[in-house]
């Protein structure tokens, strides 16, 4: 049964890539809604990501958990890179350097490859043998430094991550007893990112190196500092979990294990190692969130050129029947003078009539044309300046969807507004919306079934 049910959500999350690419990505692409395709992102395979402080602990963890030294560690700032470690085909031990990772097309990086030369500089790829990596890939970050360092690292470290975390199926966040609680801006770049749906499910807090506490009571100091820490980051009173953990093979080294407290406060790296090889299954659930999260964000963009073009029309016919008043007007007043003998000689009808008509259809030239032309110059910049009159934004949800779409909507309609391609913008809302519907609702059953 368990056979069948990892087949199961194998091929149901096949097909929801597919169902991605064939219908999201052309569409993104084709309005300017993303720079790359956002079935890229979700291709590969489950990815935890581990961050924290330095010297925290994480490429420890990392070696201990592939059972082999790959990340080096240290006391000090160790590592400056981006490293995501994975299994490698038949047992080849490879690595692959930053820039030709982020233009691999069968990697997900590409996204990254906005922050230029300077982070590729930073980012590696390497394969080594392992049980553990066959399925998943893990990546070690650079330690967070004080917000001061963070500055000369030549690329933009937060967005990094942020960047990272979107991709990311499990997201583990470390701390140990010297710095608790200093990652302040990571923490909200984090935050701003991923969505408020799935944000405590998909992190993971540790405090790790907890041997090194002098005692109980040094390690309840430390335990409340993070709480507290992390209560200010969250905006919140209630605490999310907390994991403890440490080296068991460093404590012995360093005869911390003989520290009574140690008896009561049980190690759960067993259990954070449960939560890495369960990443495949996170998977599901990150995918059904992003569907949801492009879909909605998709519609609501074309929902918006679709108002845009409403009000062009509206504004088109205004214009329309004024120019038929005032032709009419003006016609009716030639014709009343020919009519007189003032223009041509009284009592020729006819004429008067024709004289009346050609100028009555010049003057409605004139107005649909040169003046027209102005009139929608000062229409447009209107409408681009009063933007989030295009849309509704009743509810939270929408004014943060919103936040993400409307520059994006701005620079689609400065560049298109004059010819809309009005009856494309409609079918693809019809068919993003119908895709993304009946995918996100086949993930939440196939996840609710577990
Ligand atoms: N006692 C003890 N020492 C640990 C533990 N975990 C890591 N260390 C030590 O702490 C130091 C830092 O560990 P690293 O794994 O290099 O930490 P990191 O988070 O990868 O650090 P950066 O790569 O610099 O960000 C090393 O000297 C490790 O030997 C632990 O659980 N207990
Ligand atoms: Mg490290």
């Amino acid at each position: 049964l368990a056979k069948n049910s990892t087949e199961h959500g194998e091929a149901l999350r096949a097909e929801l890539v597919e169902m991605v690419q064939d219908y999201l990505s052309p569409v993104a692409l084709r309005y300017g809604y993303s720079q790359i395709g956002l079935d890229s992102t979700i291709r590969w395979r489950p990815l935890i990501l581990i961050l924290g402080n330095y010297s925290s602990g994480k490429s420890t963890l990392i070696n201990e958990f592939v059972g082999q030294k790959v990340q080096a560690t240290g006391q000090a700032p160790t590592d400056d890179s981006f490293t995501v470690i994975t299994g490698s085909v038949g047992g080849v031990q490879d690595e692959r350097e930053g820039w030709v990772l982020l233009n691999d097309p069968a990697y997900p990086f590409e996204i990254l490859k906005r922050h230029g030369q300077r982070f590729a500089a930073h980012f590696r790829l390497k394969q080594v043998s392992s049980p553990l990596l066959q399925d998943v890939a893990i990546v070690d970050t650079p330690g967070m430094l004080d917000s001061v360092a963070e500055r000369d690292r030549g690329y933009h470290y937060q967005e990094v991550l942020a960047d990272l975390a979107q991709i990311a199926d499990l997201i583990v966040v470390m701390f140990d007893p010297h710095k608790a609680g200093t990652i302040r801006e990571s923490y909200q770049s984090l935050r701003q990112t991923l969505p408020d749906s799935t944000f405590e499910d998909r992190i993971i807090f540790v405090l790790n190196r907890i041997d090194e506490c002098e005692n109980f009571t040094d390690l309840l100091r430390v335990y409340g500092t993070l709480c507290w820490n992390l209560s200010q980051m969250i905006g919140r009173k209630d605490i999310p979990r907390i994991m403890m953990s440490y080296s068991e093979s460093l404590a012995k080294e360093q005869n911390k294990l003989a520290a009574d407290f140690l008896k009561f406060v049980p190690n759960e790296r067993s259990r954070l190692l449960d939560a890495i090889k369960d990443a495949p299954r996170h998977r599901l659930d990150h995918l059904a969130s992003y569907i949801e999260t492009h879909g909605e964000r998709i519609c609501h963009f074309l929902e918006a050129l679709v108002q845009y073009q409403k009000r062009q029309k509206r504004f088109w016919w205004q214009h329309l029947m004024k120019a038929v008043a005032i032709a009419s007007i003006v016609a009716a007043f030639v014709f009343g003078l020919a009519w007189s003998g003032v223009l041509i000689e009284a009592g020729q009808n006819s004429i008067a009539a024709i004289l009346a008509t050609a100028i009555g259809v010049l003057t409605a030239g004139f107005w649909m044309g040169p003046i027209l032309h102005a009139k929608r110059r000062e229409f447009r910049r209107g409408q681009l300046s009063g933007i989030d009159q295009l849309t509704d934004l009743s509810t939270q949800s929408r004014h943060d969807s919103w936040a993400r779409i409307s520059g994006l909507v701005r620079s689609y309609l400065d560049k298109n507004s004059d010819g809309l391609p009005i009856a494309q913008i409609k079918q693809d809302l019809r068919d993003v919306r119908n895709a993304y519907k009946r995918s996100s609702k086949a993930a939440r059953e196939a996840l609710h079934q577990r």
